[in-house]
C-alpha cells in the first residue's frame, strides 16, 4: 500500500520543521503497520502534547486521540479497558511520556497494559522553546540550562525494564531499518511494549548544541549509539556519552 494512503492528505504537510526527525519516525511506524498487515481501522493512536504528539494526530487516517500533556497513557488505559479489541498505540515525546507523564508510564508497565508506547526522544522540550527535559544528557545546553545541564538523564528503557516491561527496544532514526523492525515486534507483543526512538530536533537542541544542520545531528546519533544487551542496559554501564541500542527482551 502507498504510505500516503495512511495519511489524511487534507491536513498535510506536517507541522514539523525542515530536518526534524519526527517525520522519519512517522514513516517507520506506518511502514511497520503496513508490513504487518494490521487493520488500520481497528487501531487507536493516542498522543499527548508536543511536536511528537503531532505524528499521529491529525495526520493518521485512523482513530486518534490528541490528549493533554503527559496524559496519553491515562487516556489509552481507558480506551483499552473499554474496548480490549482495539489495537492501542501511544506515540508521544520524551517530555510528554517520561518527564511530565512519567508516573502514568511506570504504572502502565506495572499493570502490563496491552498497549505499545513509542517515545520520540529528541532529548528536549522541542515545541515550547527547547527547555531541559529529564532525558537531556548531562552538560548539554538547553534554553533553561545555558551553562549546561547539571543533572543526569533518565534511561527510559532501563526505567521500564526495571518496572517489569516484557518488551523494550531502542534505536535511532539514523537506523530506520532497525527502528522499523523493533516497532513491528513491539506491535506484535502481547502486554506492555515500549520503543524509544532516539531522534533529532535541529531547531532547538541542535541549534543550542552546535549542530544546527540536521545531518550533523544524524552523525551525532550514529556516534552516540552502541549495541547493547538487556543486562548492559540494566547495569547502566554505557561508556561515557554513549547510549545502548537494541532489543532488550
Ligand atoms: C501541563 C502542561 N505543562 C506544560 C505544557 C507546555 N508544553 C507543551 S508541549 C511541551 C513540550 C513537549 O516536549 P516533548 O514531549 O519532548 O515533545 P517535542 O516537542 O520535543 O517533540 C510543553 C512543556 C503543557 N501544554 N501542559
Ligand atoms: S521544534 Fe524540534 S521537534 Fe519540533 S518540529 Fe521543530 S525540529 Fe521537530
Ligand atoms: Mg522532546
Amino acid at each position: 500500500m502507498d504510505i500516503g494512503e495512511y495519511l489524511r492528505q487534507e491536513v498535510m504537510p506536517t507541522p514539523f520543521c525542515k530536518g526534524c526527525g519526527h517525520g522519519i519516525l512517522m514513516h517507520a511506524i506506518l511502514v511497520a503497520i503496513d508490513e504487518l498487515g494490521i487493520d488500520f481501522g481497528n487501531m487507536l493512536f493516542v498522543s499527548g502534547i508536543g511536536c511528537a504528539a503531532w505524528i499521529p494526530s491529525p495526520h493518521f487516517a485512523a482513530d486518534t486521540l490528541h490528549t493533554t500533556h503527559g496524559r496519553p497513557i491515562a487516556f489509552a488505559t481507558g480506551a483499552k479497558l473499554f474496548n480490549p479489541e482495539l489495537d492501542v498505540v501511544v506515540i508521544s515525546g520524551d517530555g510528554d511520556l517520561v518527564s511530565i507523564g512519567g508516573n502514568h508510564l511506570i504504572h502502565a508497565v506495572r499493570r502490563d497494559l496491552d498497549v505499545t508506547v513509542i517515545m520520540a526522544n529528541n532529548r528536549v522540550y522541542g515545541m515550547t522553546g527547547g527547555q531541559l527535559a529529564s532525558t537531556t544528557p548531562h552538560d548539554r545546553i538547553t534554553a533553561t540550562t545555558p551553562g549546561g545541564n547539571p543533572e543526569r538523564d533518565f534511561d527510559t528503557c532501563r526505567l521500564v525494564l526495571a518496572c517489569g516491561a516484557g518488551y523494550a527496544a531502542r534505536y535511532s532514526v539514523a537506523e530506520p531499518v532497525n527502528l522499523r523492525r523493533v516497532i513491528k515486534n513491539a506491535l506484535q507483543h502481547k502486554g506492555f511494549s515500549f520503543v524509544e526512538a532516539m531522534t533529532i530536533c535541529p531547531t532547538q537542541y541542535g541549534r543550542m548544541n552546535k549542530m544546527p544542520v540536521p545531518s550533523q545531528m544524524i552523525e551525532e546519533l550514529k556516534s552516540l549509539c552502541i549495541s547493547g544487551t538487556r543486562a548492559q542496559v540494566m547495569a547502566g554501564d554505557a561508556p561515557e556519552g554513549k547510549v545502548y541500542v537494541g532489543e532488550f527482551i
